[in-house]
């Protein structure tokens, strides 16, 4: 029998989670035919509840669920696993911005990147969703030298999948006749989602729309989209979250169509001149598990001049946490 792949989910017991495990236990990560383990890590006081989403996953009875670890120790969790899926974190309340969760959420992440160093897989592939994300995977990838950093990753695929949408409405498109959107940058408001060469049916999308239209409109609504769903739901973005960090795993396993690019934080190369090691946004291609910054793309001034302004928000970021980078 094919060994299960060890999935470890760190605040498992929250909103993204309820609407992630079953999706995974049901095989959309790995595919049909891999056998998966889920190692659930919650903190001591949402054991209890934790309990019972456990209940719910035994109760579909999801044939590819080989078995399901409950527990609030981390060297457990993280214990060489395939993957982690680092989701735990405080969320973003109506009227916050992401930046002032940075030092809270920022101490989590450096010591789950401690452990991580400590008891994980070196290959073991990262994706981290808690907010800053982009900044809670520099500072666990700082934490955790000995995990291979390009193996490091944080979510933009919901804002690319934002940004999918928008278009599609705009151009009365339908979403799969959409190819090579690009979200470049932070996953936060200064993220800069580019249609530039995003083509419907083949033909460049920008000949579709009217260009103040992705410029003034496009740009915002995707960017603050997260905002949107807080002030609408009063509670943050949970499904389409988990939905985002699904495709994000799937692409990376099960790689991206011909022709076709996803967006990913991932660590820097220096491509487009952002610096090597910050954990930026950029269109990425994946064949065989592995994926490859698209980096020779031209960009436009009006692009370019967001690109930057993006990356100082990471390195402002990055400073602010400067006191948790050491390994
Ligand atoms: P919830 O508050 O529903 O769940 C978070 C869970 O994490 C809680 O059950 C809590 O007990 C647990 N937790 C806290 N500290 C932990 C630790 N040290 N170890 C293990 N578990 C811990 O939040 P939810 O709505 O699920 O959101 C989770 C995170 O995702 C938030 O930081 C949120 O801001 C972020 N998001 C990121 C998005 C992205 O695209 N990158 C979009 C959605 C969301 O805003």
């Amino acid at each position: 029998m094919t060994q299960p792949k060890r999935i470890a989910i760190t605040g498992a017991a929250g909103q993204i989670c309820y609407s992630m495990l079953f999706r995974i236990a049901a095989g959309e990560i790995y595919g049909p035919d891999q056998p998966v383990s889920l190692h659930l890590l919650e903190i001591t006081p949402a054991l209890g509840l934790l309990e019972a989403v456990k209940m719910e996953l035994d109760d579909c009875a999801f044939p590819l669920l080989n078995d399901v670890v409950c527990t609030d120790d981390p060297k457990v969790a993280l214990n060489k696993v395939d993957a982690v899926l680092f989701v735990g974190a405080k969320p973003r309340g109506p009227g916050m911005e992401r930046s002032d969760l940075i030092t809270d959420n920022g101490k989590i992440f450096s010591s789950l990147g401690k452990v991580l160093n400590e008891v994980g897989n070196p290959d073991c592939r990262v994706c981290v969703v808690g907010n800053p994300a982009n900044t809670n995977a520099f500072i666990l990838k700082a934490n955790a030298p000995n995990i291979n950093p390009r193996n490091i990753t944080a979510l933009t695929r919901l804002d690319h999948n934002r940004a999918l949408s928008q278009l599609a409405a705009k151009a009365g498109a339908r979403i799969g006749d959409i190819q090579k959107m690009v979200i470049w940058g932070n996953h936060s408001t200064t993220q800069v989602p580019d249609i530039s060469y995003a083509s419907i049916n083949g033909k460049a999308a920008s000949d579709m729309v009217d260009q103040s239209w992705a410029r003034d409109e496009f740009i915002p609504t995707v960017a603050k989209r997260g905002a949107a769903v807080i002030e609408a739901r009063g509670s943050s973005s949970a499904a389409s979250a988990a939905n985002g960090v699904i495709d994000h795993m799937a692409s990376w396993i099960q790689g991206t169509p011909d022709g076709d690019w996803v967006s990913m934080a991932v660590p820097s190369d220096g491509s487009y001149g952002i610096d090597e090691g910050l954990i930026y946004s950029f269109p990425v291609e994946i064949k065989n598990g592995d994926y490859t910054i698209i980096s020779d793309l031209d960009v436009s001034d009006f692009i370019k001049e967001k690109m930057m302004a993006s990356q100082q928000e990471l390195r402002d970021e990055r400073d602010t946490v400067a006191a948790l980078l050491s390994s």
